[in-house]
């Protein structure tokens, strides 16, 4: 192709974005329909559960006043609490502005009503694999929530569905998907990523690069 013409075809693609106001490089923020696409969705299992609403089941165990089971229904019914974060993945991707509804953990933890001697709170995917954990006091943190929605619309199959939790102040790592077990521990397990060496307290640490999470 003669450069003129080359030229030619540079400038118009300049003129047409410029009047459509879009960007040339890739959004951050990939939407299908009002859902954000996020960039990957991992699977560290190697599969993504198909949870059916009917049978799904969040049970509650370990050092609790009394074991709690707890279907799809009566979660949607707990599911009040509006959050809008910056969800960062420790690989370097992060998606901006997410609209997430869930359950407020700290709330529902106290109404498990755990015993003295809990000192953590437990996640198991219902993938059998995954797990991560948190402390009381940072599940009883503002903003994180046991996620039901996500722009409005029931999780994504492959984001989790039916319920995954969200640690807006973390990295991505911590918020399990598929859940479909709350455990409180006095001992914490080691979480899927500690066991490849970061951190289990992954607060996200604006200016430093991932890898000081090593
Ligand atoms: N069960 C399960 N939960 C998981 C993961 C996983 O592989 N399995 N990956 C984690 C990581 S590393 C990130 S960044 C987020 C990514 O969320 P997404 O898969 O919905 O994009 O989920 C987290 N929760
Ligand atoms: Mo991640």
């Amino acid at each position: 192709m003669p450069l003129s013409r080359r030229r030619f075809l540079t400038n118009s693609a300049g003129l047409i974005l410029g009047a459509a106001s879009a960007p040339l490089w890739l959004p951050t923020v990939a939407r299908a329909g009002t859902i954000p696409i996020f960039p990957e969705y991992y699977t560290y299992a190697g599969f993504y559960p198909k949870i059916e609403a009917q049978s799904y089941r969040l049970t509650c165990d370990g050092l609790i006043a009394a074991p709690r089971v707890f279907s799809l229904q009566s979660l949607y019914d707990l599911s009040k609490h509006a959050e809008v974060e910056t969800f960062h993945c420790v690989t370097g991707w992060e998606v901006h502005n997410v609209s997430w509804r869930g359950i407020d953990l700290g709330s529902f933890i106290d109404g498990l009503r755990p015993t003295s001697t809990a000192r953590y709170v437990v996640f198991h995917s219902a993938d059998g694999v995954y797990v991560d954990s948190l402390t009381l006091e940072q599940a009883r943190a503002p903003g994180v929530i046991l996620a039901t929605h996500i722009a409005g619309e029931p999780l994504l199959q492959k984001g989790g569905y039916p319920l995954r939790l969200l640690v807006p102040q973390m990295y991505g790592y911590k918020s399990v998907k598929w859940v479909n077990r709350v455990s409180l521990s006095a001992v914490r397990p080691e979480g899927t990523w500690e066991r490849d060496g970061y951190a289990a307290n992954a607060y996200i640490r604006k200016g430093f690069s991932w890898s000081d999470l090593l």
